[in-house]
């Protein structure tokens, strides 16, 4: 009964997406026999890469179900969700389709309902669970009494870190009920001025505020930090670096990590380094997948810079074979798209990150590891260039196809029509601008 009501309340048809691969397998078929060949041949079993590729998810944004926007536009296209319950609709079909994104991080108080029980059934109905949940400090709500333009956790005003502190509990209260175990904490705080704010006092105020929020986590709650180098301050941010990160997560206590978003350095900035350092005393956490080319934190995982990507799973499988106490980072799409369909952004991600995984589960470890030990530069650079030259394509797409997802999802995406059935449903999305 349970398996009949979820089926039929997927979005989209599972007989569309079955004739998608009919079409399709053929020649899936084909290049997952040719790839499994040419990986025999150094001895990897492409049958037991594609069952550990199958194991790996990621979360979505319930934000980024909507189309974002920069500080200067925000172009809405007909048929986007204007709530949470059309942002779970809309991540059931990314999920449905990459098979990969079975958990949505919600974030408040935009996701506020009246029954959040009702809300996790709902959520569970479309085959989808709550990852960590995300507090909102950094804009001010309608009706809030204390504005963050002094900031949030760190502001000079005591009523307003209280405010926020409350802000940050009830969010896990809210976690609770929604069966999340993550709170993930980003604060827009910090100055635009020199002088502005004392650089050491703002940073004892943020750790006396989280050490409150810290102090309300449940058991088995973790409290996710994630630092970010500039924006919404551009002169200084409180928890603006990894370095600044960790010192917080380490005075906090064991069940602060940090988390890292890829878009959140300065650019260059070796951020695989700072994964492994980060395993290194037992404080990875979390991610946030994006991309970056100037400042931006929010272009689509993998679309400017992929080698990096894969870089850092590369240190990602480094730490799962060598495990620190508490190693189980929650890993997120943290994206705002604002000339593509979030849907179709969202599922690209997703495979661009699988992709990434892939190839660094392909690393000949042995070998990385004996050219290491051996000062052999180049064997090392190669023990690594080799799986990154790897064409993955047919071991994702097997993935997919057996999993019920689809082999091509944005060509089964766009066969289904979802989005023009959807701005037929749905009201239209106001103008503005903003980051969302
Ligand atoms: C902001 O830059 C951070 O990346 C946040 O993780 C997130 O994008 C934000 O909470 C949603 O607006
Ligand atoms: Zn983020
Ligand atoms: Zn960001």
């Amino acid at each position: 009964m349970e398996t009949n009501m979820t089926i039929s309340t997927l979005p989209i048809s599972t007989e569309l997406i079955a004739e998608h691969n009919a079409a399709l397998m053929a020649s899936v078929d084909e290049d997952y026999d040719a790839l499994g060949r040419k990986l025999s041949r150094t001895g990897v079993d492409i049958d037991v890469v594609k069952n550990k590729v199958a194991e790996f998810t990621v979360a979505v944004p319930s934000w980024g179900a909507g189309r974002g926007g920069t500080r200067f536009a925000k172009f809405p296209i007909p048929g986007e969700p204007t709530n949470i319950h059309e942002k779970l609709e809309d991540c059931a079909v990314i999920n449905q389709l990459s098979q990969a994104t079975p958990r949505v991080s919600p974030h408040f108080p935009w996701d506020k309902v009246d029954d959040y029980s009702a809300l996790r059934e709902e959520a569970a109905s479309l085959g989808l669970g709550f990852d960590a949940v995300n507090s909102n400090t950094f804009q001010d709500q309608l009706g809030q009494a204390h504005s963050y333009s002094t900031g949030s956790l760190s502001s000079t005003d005591a009523a307003t870190r209280a405010q926020a502190v409350e802000h940050n509990i009830e969010c896990i209260e809210i976690g609770q009920k929604l069966g999340s175990t993550d709170l993930t904490v980003w604060v827009g705080d910090g100055t635009n001025f020199p002088g502005q704010q004392d650089l050491g006092r703002s940073l004892d105020r943020y750790l006396d505020s989280a050490a409150e929020v810290y102090a309300a986590l449940p058991g088995t709650w973790r409290m996710l930090l994630e630092h970010k180098m500039f924006e919404p301050a551009f002169y200084s941010s409180v928890i603006s670096d990894w370095g600044s990160s960790i010192l917080a997560a380490q005075s906090l206590g064991d069940k602060c990590k940090c988390l890292v978003d890829l878009g959140h350095h300065a650019p260059n900035v070796n951020i695989e380094q700072i994964v492994a350092r980060l395993h290194r005393f037992g404080k990875l956490g979390g991610f946030h997948f994006n991309d970056s080319k100037y400042g931006d934190d929010d272009l689509d995982s993998g679309s400017i810079n992929p080698h990096q990507l894969f870089l850092v799973f590369n240190e990602l499988i480094e730490a799962e074979l060598h495990p620190r106490e508490g190693f189980n980072p929650a890993y997120m799409i943290d994206q705002s798209h604002n000339v593509t369909d979030p849907i179709e952004s969202m599922m690209a991600s997703a495979d661009a990150i699988l992709t990434a995984y892939t190839k660094a589960i392909l690393v000949d470890r042995q070998g990385l590891t004996a050219a290491q030990e051996a000062n052999d530069t180049m064997l090392a650079f190669q023990a690594l260039r080799s799986a990154y030259k790897t064409d993955t394509s047919p071991i994702l797409a097997k993935v997919r196809q057996e999993k019920g997802g689809a082999i091509d999802m944005i060509q089964a995406y766009r066969t289904s029509k979802y989005r023009e059935r959807k701005s037929q449903a749905r009201k239209p999305v106001g103008l503005g601008s903003g980051i969302v």
